[in-house]
């Protein structure tokens, strides 16, 4: 028999790989390279963030959730009975369970999510735990327009909870489009209660996106993993390095991956060239004061309507509200 020789054939691509690759080879063509931080949850990079969490040095998921523990009967009143609260970003419904136990009975609860997979497994978890409630998860990019299932169109109000401080991983002026998405979609006499994370010293900053452990670097790495597996690229794991620091003018923490050599790699066909010491920016997680957020919110149609901090003043969650 002659063995044929076949031209190998395109793979089909669905909609998410291909604007996966488009920002990819977009990022990585700019000067400087970035790649955006969306992109590091996918199922091992949730897992990743989920243990960064638990770390001694990482002090914001603690911080939050013990705000959201001894405050949660006054935040809860910003959630009247009926409502439909619809959770953006949610990962693990970890914090909802915190509002859901204190809230008194909702139209449903809509955890909305990048990673279908994970808010399938949340729902899943959560049901046998708060029966009567309806759960109904949306797989969606948050910065983007999406429809609510109909319960929470239905319902008399729409409160919308952000915690995590995901807010700081937008650029100020996403924040803002964020911020009137949100209105939009929670619509007139809307709530939305959001978690910041406040600026302080940069010794605390630092040490929580450096920890000793190295669950950051593998998270941050994780995304040239994705890119190797789901694009075909060729990047050399130890060849890159996680650098993070806190730019004080900015108010933000940047993560980088720095090339340890001059380098060429393959993504998608393309090849992208490194400098030694050359960086992809990959993420900035912006501190924000009360007052700064407040300002941004004020900006995209929202009014304050409360302030909870720990005692250390290292965290927030903020409410605001649309007018009727
Ligand atoms: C999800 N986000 C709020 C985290 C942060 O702190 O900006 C992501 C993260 N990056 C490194 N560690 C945690």
């Amino acid at each position: 028999m002659v063995a044929l020789a076949r031209s190998p054939r395109p793979q089909p691509q669905s909609a998410e790989t291909s604007a996966f690759e488009a920002d990819v080879l977009a990022g990585l063509g700019a000067t400087p390279k970035r790649l955006p931080p969306k992109y590091f949850y996918d199922v091992i990079g949730s897992q990743l963030f989920e243990r960064i969490t638990e770390l001694p040095e990482y002090y914001p998921t603690r911080c939050e959730m013990r705000i959201l523990r001894d405050h949660a009967r006054d935040i809860a009143k910003l959630v009247p009975q009926g409502t439909a609260l619809i959770e953006f970003g949610s990962g693990s419904s970890k914090k909802a369970r915190i509002l859901l136990r204190a809230v008194p009975p909702l139209a449903a609860y809509v955890p909305v999510d990048i990673c279908g997979e994970m808010i399938e497994q949340e729902a899943l978890d959560l049901r046998p735990d708060f029966p009567g409630l309806k759960v109904l998860p949306v797989t969606a990019d948050i910065t983007q327009n999406f429809a609510l299932p109909e319960p929470a169109k239905a319902a008399p109000v729409r409160v919308g909870f952000f915690p995590g401080s995901t807010i700081g991983n937008f650029e100020p002026h996403e924040a803002a489009a964020f911020l009137r998405n949100a209105g939009r979609i929670l619509g007139a006499g809307a709530a939305l209660i959001v978690g910041a994370d406040l600026i302080k010293p940069v010794e605390v900053l630092n040490a929580a996106y450096n920890d000793k452990a190295g669950v950051t670097a593998r998270f941050n790495l994780n995304l040239l993993v994705r890119i190797n597996r789901e694009l075909g690229g060729t990047f050399k794991l130890d060849t890159f390095e996680h650098h993070a620091f806190y730019n004080r003018e900015r108010h933000r923490v940047e993560m980088h991956l720095a090339s340890l050599k001059r380098q060429k790699v393959k993504v998608a066909g393309e090849t992208i060239d490194f400098r030694a010491g050359e960086t992809i920016h990959t993420e900035n997680s912006y501190k924000y004061s009360i007052e700064s957020l407040s300002a941004l919110a004020r900006g995209a149609g929202w009014q304050p309507a409360g302030v909870w901090i720990d005692e250390r003043e290292y965290f927030s969650i903020q409410a605001f509200k649309l007018p009727q």
